[in-house]
């Protein structure tokens, strides 16, 4: 299975990443980390854009907060497809961090996760894996079946609450 790349901006972003990492180990999906920033080390963040696919990788998440122009910049070397991680904090709570992520000029595309959205940005990755890979596919549809479980307990349970 190839893997999944990835890049945090800051290790201030870690605790984002973390909520990816859970999913993807849940998932039994492999995956590699970096703390590589668009702005502070933006050879390795070229560098690391411009091998994933020989590298191994199928599937790149970013994390970013503030002026968050880090999922567009591995985007811009890289034809895998990329999920921005938009993260909040800073003066504007992560409005600014959203809209960098998001607002892709056409030709490179970023696939834009809620703010902090760690597990989606995960679970989005596996499902584009799960093309390939029916096994994946069968473990992301028991984990929907478990949540639509779960949801309906609570539905059976809710009169009793008020
Ligand atoms: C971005 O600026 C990082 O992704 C982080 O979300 C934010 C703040 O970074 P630190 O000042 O905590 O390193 O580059």
């Amino acid at each position: 299975m190839r893997k999944v790349g990835i890049i945090m901006g800051s290790d201030s972003d870690l605790p984002i990443v973390a909520k990816a990492t859970d999913v993807l180990k849940s998932l039994e999906i492999p995956f590699e980390v970096h703390v590589y920033s668009a702005h502070r080390t933006p050879e390795e963040a070229r560098d690391f854009a411009l091998q994933a696919r020989e590298n191994g990788f199928g599937v790149i998440i970013a994390a970013a907060g503030m002026a968050a122009h880090l999922a567009g910049a591995l985007a811009a070397n890289t034809i895998l497809p990329v999920i921005g991680i938009p993260c909040k904090g800073g003066a504007l709570d992560g409005l600014d961090a959203l809209l960098s992520t998001v607002q892709m000029p056409s030709g490179i595309p970023v696939a834009t996760v809620a703010l902090n959205g760690g597990a989606n940005a995960a679970l989005l990755a596996a499902q584009m894996l799960a093309l390939e890979d029916e096994a994946l596919a069968e473990k992301l549809l028991s984990r929907r079946a478990a949540e639509k479980a779960a949801v309906l307990e609570k539905d059976a349970g809710i009169m009793e609450r008020l």
